[in-house]
């Protein structure tokens, strides 16, 4: 049951346009895919999406790449398990690093669904047969947000989330609006206002946000709480849930009014799904998040996102948002603002072997 062999690829492609926000711009993605492989030769996929620089989180590819060779995969060979599930115990003492957990355990989690021939989300209760999609633009130009919102328009996405700080919010926010009074539409700040601020982001109410993303500190849980008082739109996190323990505190602190689940920011399937339960408990709507990822990491969100509580549109896009060419098949395809969840064993998706092995930069197998 347990994989023989797992390998690490770090892939690399350029996006097709820059991604902007206040804190960085990306302009080509680094990720790191995950191989296991058992005795039959099923293999099941993991995508790590750390950064090459620790701007959005303190991991970085380098970083993920020593946690999963030094530390993740030796324990993983070498401890006793017998299910997935066991797994988070099985690392229980590696501290944080997320990302690197949240790779090894979906790859682990996919070949253990193609071993059960049944598709990934239902393991975890999933039953949506198709999921809402959201689209980011993320430019420091309005009128290249406009061009975009057009353009997005005719796949009917079901939610737009703009790029926000305090030099761009008020004219980006009024222009869309004075142009689209009625989209769907969201801002994320990633951390760029402080609670000095809360004259001006009481000014964003007029734009019938449907929520401001992460507005303050990037590990912030009680200043939030504190600006959620003050402001109509509702607030909701990102950055500051690591873990089933923030997302509780958030809940209890009355943080935010909806909570944006990242599999790979809180580490893997078991956290993602509990908090998702947590969410669902205390009646708090929650979407799916992306991090601008190749498909696998996309494949395993859309699982994700089948399950119940899932009930706003996430950032589930296109591959050909950000791909000239996705690394799954068949590519992922917004139509009427839906994606289709796959039916088939793991993950859904086959993933395009020699295209992977086209953009690999560096490639290690470890045997147990
Ligand atoms: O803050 O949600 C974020 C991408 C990279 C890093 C942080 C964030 C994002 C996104 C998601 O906004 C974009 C996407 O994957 O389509
Ligand atoms: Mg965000």
């Amino acid at each position: 049951k347990k994989p023989v062999s797992i390998t690490l690829r770090i892939i690399e492609a350029p996006l097709k346009s820059p991604f902007q926000t206040h804190l960085e711009t990306v302009t080509k993605r680094e990720v790191i895919v995950v191989e296991a492989r058992n005795a039959d030769g099923l293999v099941g996929y993991g995508e790590a999406v750390p950064f090459s620089s620790p701007w959005y989180t303190e991991e970085t590819l380098q970083t993920v790449f020593h946690l999963l060779e030094d530390f993740l995969i030796p324990l993983t060979f070498q401890q006793e398990w017998k299910h997935p599930s066991e797994l988070p115990y099985v690392w229980s003492g590696i501290r944080r690093n997320r990302m690197a957990k949240s790779a090894l355990e979906q790859a682990i989690w996919d070949l253990y669904a193609k071993q059960q021939d049944v598709y990934i989300g239902k393991l975890f209760g999933g039953e949506r047969t198709e999921v809402a999609a959201g689209v980011v633009i993320a430019t420091s130009s309005v009128d290249e947000a406009l061009r975009q919102i057009e353009e997005f328009e005719q796949d009917g996405y079901q939610r737009y989330k703009v790029k926000i700080s305090p030099r761009n919010d008020i004219t980006l926010l009024s222009t869309i609006r004075a142009a689209y009074p009625t989209l769907p539409l969201m801002a994320d700040a990633n951390s760029a206002y402080s609670l000095n601020d809360i004259k001006h982001l009481q000014k964003l109410d007029q734009f019938m946000l449907q929520m401001i993303e992460q507005p303050l500190g990037h590990d912030d849980i009680v200043e939030h709480s504190f600006l959620q008082k003050q402001l109509k739109t509702p607030i909701c996190l990102d950055e500051s849930i690591c873990s089933f323990h923030d997302a509780k505190s958030a809940l209890l602190l009355g943080s935010g009014k909806i909570l944006n689940i990242k599999m790979a920011r809180v580490g893997g399937w078991t956290e993602a799904v509990n908090i998702h339960h947590l969410c669902v408990e205390a009646s708090i709507p929650v979407w799916c998040g992306g991090m601008i990822e190749f498909g696998i990491s996309r494949a395993h969100n859309i699982a994700l996102a089948s399950l119940s509580g899932f009930t706003i549109p996430g950032d589930l896009s296109s591959s050909s948002k950000y791909w000239e060419q996705d690394i799954i098949e068949p590519e992922l395809q917004v139509v009427n603002g839906k994606i289709t969840v796959p039916k088939s064993a793991g993950i859904g998706f086959t993933v395009r072997q020699a295209y992977v092995e086209s953009i690999t930069t560096y490639k290690q197998l470890y045997v147990n």
